[in-house]
């Protein structure tokens, strides 16, 4: 089973305007509302490629509810620990250029009792899970090793643990050498202090990745594909480029990839094959979150990989 953590889920709602005027009022055409937050999407698309997951995290509120109900519409198991607070919104403002606004809340207050409520369950989760994988911000008041926490426990268990976040908490989530990490080149940046700006930087900074035991470390490079280490190899893995419906989500999909190829052991070629594909089918819906699995077959096929060294 993989377990997918989601510590910060939230609504997700994507406003449609002509263009942004700061400071005046503006009124959307359209608003789209789904359960959001990465882990859901994780779940989402590894729920579509028809792989067995169960997520966790926290649900609180009005929020809480609609995202835990559209969960059981999917057929999604959900062990998430109840919380007093209400669950976050995050807004998306998609306007007519193309370019995509966020404005992200920093998610709710959750108590110690539930914070080890949370604790007991994903102990419990992580017998019956083999990969696992973490995504996104946590709520304000956790604290940023909360994921190193989590990760130490899987390592010991023998679990591989996937972590895709940034800040302090990717900083401090390396350090218990999760075994994949995905960061953009903007968050190896702020993490290194180093400048990407080619394809040889990139590279150096995965083998510094590699280095601190990271056995699949990707960097996305955005327009330039990424770069992916592992086992003594380092891969330039290029997607075709294609017009976006919707890029949010498009990394989430990726990780659900990577899960879903390490669940049926593929060779890593595939697996990054599988993930760029699903990374890709995700920017052509107007849901964010979601592929369509024919669609990512399609795709898969015209992800170039190129093994570098
Ligand atoms: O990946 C996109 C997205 O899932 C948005 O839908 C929104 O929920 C956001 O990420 C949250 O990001 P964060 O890093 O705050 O968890």
């Amino acid at each position: 089973m993989i377990l997918v953590i989601n510590l910060n889920p939230s609504l997700d709602k994507i406003y449609t305007i002509q263009s942004l005027k700061y400071g005046q009022v503006m009124r959307t055409e359209n608003v789209q509302n789904t359960a959001g937050g990465k882990g859901t999407h994780v779940a989402n698309v590894i729920n579509i490629l028809q792989e067995s997951c169960t997520i966790t995290g926290f649900l609180g509120g009005h929020i809480g509810k609609f995202i835990a109900d559209n969960l059981v519409e999917k057929g999604i198991t959900n062990q998430s620990t109840n919380i007093q607070a209400e669950t976050r919104s995050c807004i998306n403002i998609a306007t007519a250029d193309g370019k995509q606004t966020e404005i992200l809340e920093p998610g709710p207050w959750i108590t110690s009792l539930e914070q080890a409520d949370f604790l007991t369950t994903y102990k419990k989760l992580l017998k019956s899970a083999d990969i696992i994988t973490a995504s996104g911000s946590l709520p304000k008041n956790i604290e940023p090793d909360f994921y190193n926490k989590l990760i130490t426990l899987a390592n010991a268990a023998g679990k591989k643990f996937l972590l895709d976040t940034s800040g302090k908490a990717l900083q401090e989530g390396i350090k218990a050498k999760p075994f994949f990490i995905k960061p953009n080149k903007d968050e190896v940046e702020a993490l290194t202090g180093n400048k990407i700006n080619s394809i040889e930087d990139a590279v150096r900074e995965i083998k510094t990745f590699v280095q601190k035991d990271i056995k699949l470390p990707v960097i996305s490079l955005g327009k330039q594909g990424s770069i992916a280490a592992f086992a003594g190899k380092i891969y330039h893995v290029m997607p075709p480029t294609l017009e976006a419906v919707n890029a949010v989500g498009s990394g989430d999909a990726y990780v659900a990839g990577i899960a879903n190829g390490l669940h049926r052991q593929l060779d890593i070629q595939s697996i990054l094959r599988l993930a760029s594909a699903c990374g890709t089918a995700n920017i052509l819906e107007k849901e964010s979150g979601f592929v369509r699995q024919q669609q990512v077959q399609t795709l898969l096929p015209d992800i170039v990989i190129k093994q570098l060294s």
